[in-house]
């Protein structure tokens, strides 16, 4: 039997149709409109069955007793206690003693909202997801700059400018479309200081030196504005701050920042000018731009290329998406209003969304460690490893402990749900039914629909929280028996039910799609325009301008300790085979640990005298990890990339060990988790390495 859903094992969202015999999942395949051969492959939806029927799957609720450690529980048990916990806290502490932790798998928006609504209407306004490191601070620099996060329409675009993004191992359904413009001729410009793939196809690869892209931005502002390459007109109607712009660029001539980012001016030049001068055009901005110290103002000054140029809201450029009328379920205003977030020093990044919430993930450690604002006691962890996935780990570590009580909600026994007092057991993505954030964003609306029952004794998380909600006294908030009833009363304004969207696994549109909107309705701003300038960021005390003060001082961390620390790391490839710290223990995928390795360029190779498979060890003043080394040309001179997302099988291996959490952007609270100052000294010979270490810990189920 065919069933059609949406592939939830990373944040790319795909629509997919999963093979079910006998009620069992066989196979799943992305849906793709290209020829099978032309088709990229993802591994980790081809491994599915492997991850679903795991035999390292948690089955069962576990409640850990001081001195004989975990044992299995009923849910009732394993609820009972989690809501004795909360309410004891909230008596004792207050409700805001209490934060939920949500990790990439939570999904944004949709299951999201529940546990906003929760965690409100308990009295707690600390729901804390991880949008600092990820995607929301770039969503608020698009967002301050015109209204909304816009989306690369690549398809019909004659211009690409790929910025700090890797589809081809991070959305493969994107990189397709990007591949397909691309031998339709459109122009490829790519931003990254690694070789990817794309930068192998490119007309102009800009091998940036790491954490300076703001300066590069401000570069080609500063052409586009010096050579009249500017859509006069669209910025005479519909912008501001256009003169605020063009002097803060002044100072950044292609000549002047080209050796600080090492770059040639020329190919900067070239690049703006093709950039501009190419129309319709787009940029792909990614990860590569977000989880840096100067993110904000990095991302948007790239923002602002795409107004000046004008190429926003038109086919082929940069959509301002058209969401679905979804009802707000969050309770926001139960919050009484004296009872401020941890997050509270970020008011602009808490409050520029409706739904969104707060993110900066960081200020919880702070809470818990130096009880600043306030102490928080007991953290619920969902769908997240904060214990591996947190810059600074030996920090993160260090708060877990000191925590009174830790609730984990996974599959899986990960290196945060061993220091956990109760661990429940999620029901997989293709275990459940939900409203999926990427089909809200933007119409049509898709359903993630369940394929499979819920393994074992698992539950979906939507039905852990409406229970604890029930348990906590709030029957009136939580009173949907299932999924579909809280999707169908959250959908009810755009007239849509799941039924309908069972109907439809193509989607259903709610709007029809619609150019150039701002000629009706103005941009989603204080001014209803592209605002270059944006009074609100000023009066708040920050640069109403990108740099219009100066440019920020060491956006790399560690930068002021470079005589003991001269390489520059940078984090690794996202392997297609593997999501963060997730599926390093399925055997399909593992093989071997490939890809645990530390590129560096032959060059400094020669120079420390390390040769490919030696044993390396990395260290920052933060901490030291170990792996091996990879020589090769993927990176520049002077830069390492370590391997990403192995800490949770061993925490020698685990990158945010060296990471620093102390230096954080202003704006969005973020700590640059992507590049640091290090050295590299080899410990092993190739001749006496073996494969990466076996994992420290045995995760198997009796
Ligand atoms: N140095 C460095 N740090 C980084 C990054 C980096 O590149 N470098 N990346 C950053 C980014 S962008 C992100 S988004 C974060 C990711 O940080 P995390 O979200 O902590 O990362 P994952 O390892 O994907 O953890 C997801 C967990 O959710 C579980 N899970 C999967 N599906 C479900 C489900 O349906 N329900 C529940 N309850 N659990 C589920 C998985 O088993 C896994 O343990 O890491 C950030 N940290
Ligand atoms: N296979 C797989 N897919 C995933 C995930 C995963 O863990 N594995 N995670 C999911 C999540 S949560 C996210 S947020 C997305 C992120 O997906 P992407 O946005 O594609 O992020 P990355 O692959 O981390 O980095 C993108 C590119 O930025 C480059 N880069 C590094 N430093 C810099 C810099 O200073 N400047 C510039 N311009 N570029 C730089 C990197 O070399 C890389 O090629 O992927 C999602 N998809
Ligand atoms: S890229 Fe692969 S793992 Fe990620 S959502 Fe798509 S099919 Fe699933
Ligand atoms: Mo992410």
């Amino acid at each position: 039997m065919k069933k059609h859903t949406i592939c939830r094992l990373c944040s790319s969202c795909c629509p997919v149709t999963a093979y079910i015999e006998k009620g069992r999942l066989i196979s799943a395949h992305r849906n793709s409109d290209l020829p099978e051969e032309r088709q990229l492959i993802c591994p980790k939806l081809k491994a599915a069955p492997d991850i679903v029927y795991s035999p390292r799957r948690l089955s069962r609720p576990l409640l850990k007793d001081r001195d004989t450690g975990f044992r299995e529980a009923s849910w009732d048990e394993a609820l009972d206690n989690l809501a004795e916990r909360f309410l004891f806290f909230k008596n004792t502490f207050g409700a805001e003693s209490v934060c939920w932790l949500r990790g990439m798998a939570a999904d944004w928006g949709a299951p999201w909202d529940y546990v906003n609504r929760l965690m409100n209407t308990f009295g707690s306004p600390n729901s804390i997801g991880n949008g600092s490191v990820c995607h929301v601070g770039r969503e608020l620099a698009h967002t301050v700059t015109y209204g909304a996060m816009t989306m690369p329409l690549t398809s019909g675009s004659r211009c690409i400018m790929i910025w700090g993004k890797n589809d081809t191992d991070t959305n493969p359904g994107a990189a397709e479309n990007i591949l397909n413009a691309r031998e339709k001729g459109a122009v490829l410009i790519v931003i990254d200081p690694v070789k990817t793939l794309m930068a192998e196809k490119a007309d102009i690869w800009l091998q940036i030196k790491p954490a300076h892209d703001g300066l590069l931005a401000m570069a080609m502002i500063n052409e586009i504005i010096s050579k009249n390459y500017y859509n006069a007109s669209f910025i005479e109607k519909w912008t501001t701050g256009f003169e605020q712009l063009s002097k803060a660029a002044e100072p950044f001539s292609p000549e002047k920042i080209a050796g600080d980012i090492g770059l040639d001016p020329e190919m900067i030049r070239e690049a703006a000018r093709l950039y501009a001068t190419t129309a319709p055009a787009c940029i792909v901005d990614g990860n590569g731009l977000d989880m840096q110290l100067d993110t904000f103002d990095a991302t948007r000054s790239v923002c602002m290329l795409r107004a000046l140029t004008g190429n926003l809201d038109i086919k082929g450029g940069d959509f301002i998406p058209q969401p679905v009328r979804v009802r707000n379920i969050q309770l926001r205003d139960r919050i009484p209003g004296h009872v401020q977030p941890i997050t509270r020093d970020y008011g602009i990044f808490n409050n520029f969304h409706e739904t969104w919430g707060r993110h900066v993930q960081s200020c919880l450690i702070d809470a818990i460690l130096d009880e600043k604002p306030y102490p928080v006691k007991m953290v619920v962890s969902q769908a997240g490893n904060p214990a591996v996935t947190m810059m600074d780990a030996n920090r993160v570590k260090k708060a877990f402990e000191k925590l009174d009580f830790l609730v984990v909600i996974d599959m899986f026994m990960t290196r945060t749900a061993h220091m956990a007092d109760i661990v429940l057991p999620a029901s997989s993505c293709f275990e459940k039914t939900q409203l999926n954030r990427a089909f809200i964003r933007n119409s049509p609306v898709r359903i993630q629909d369940a394929v499979i029952e819920p393994l074992g004794d698992s539950w979906p998380d939507w039905r852990i929280i409406f229970e604890l909600g029930r348990r906590l006294g709030l029957e009136a908030e939580f009173p949907w028996q299932t999924a579909e009833n809280a999707i169908n009363y959250q959908l009810e304004p755009a007239g849509i039910t799941v039924e309908m969207l069972r109907d439809h696994p193509e989607g259903i549109r709610a709007d029809e799609t619609v150019f150039r909107k701002y000629r009706t309705s103005g941009f989603n701003t204080p001014s209803g325009k592209v605002e270059f300038y944006s009074g609100q960021l000023s009066s708040a005390g920050f640069s109403g301008t990108p740099y219009m003060n100066g440019y920020m001082p060491h956006p790399i961390s560690f930068d002021d300790r470079k005589d003991s620390y001269p390489l520059v790391g940078i984090s690794g490839a996202r392997i297609n085979r593997f999501t963060h710290t997730q599926f390093h223990q399925i055997n399909s995928l593992a093989r071997n640990n490939a890809g645990c390795v530390v590129d560096i360029h032959k060059s400094d190779a020669n120079a420390y005298g390390i040769v490919r498979g030696d044993m390396v060890r990395l260290e920052t003043p933060r901490g030291w990890i170990q792996m091996k080394a990879e020589v090769n040309e993927t990176v520049p001179p002077g830069v390492i990339r370590i391997a990403w997302g192995w800490g949770d099988i061993d925490p020698e291996c685990s990158l945010n060990r060296l990471t620093d959490d102390e230096r954080r952007n202003p704006v969005t609270g973020t700590p640059s988790g992507r590049t640091f100052m290090c050295r590299i000294s080899k410990i092993k010979d190739s001749s006496s390495t073996t494969d990466l270490h076996a994992p420290t810990i045995s995760m198997e189920k009796k």
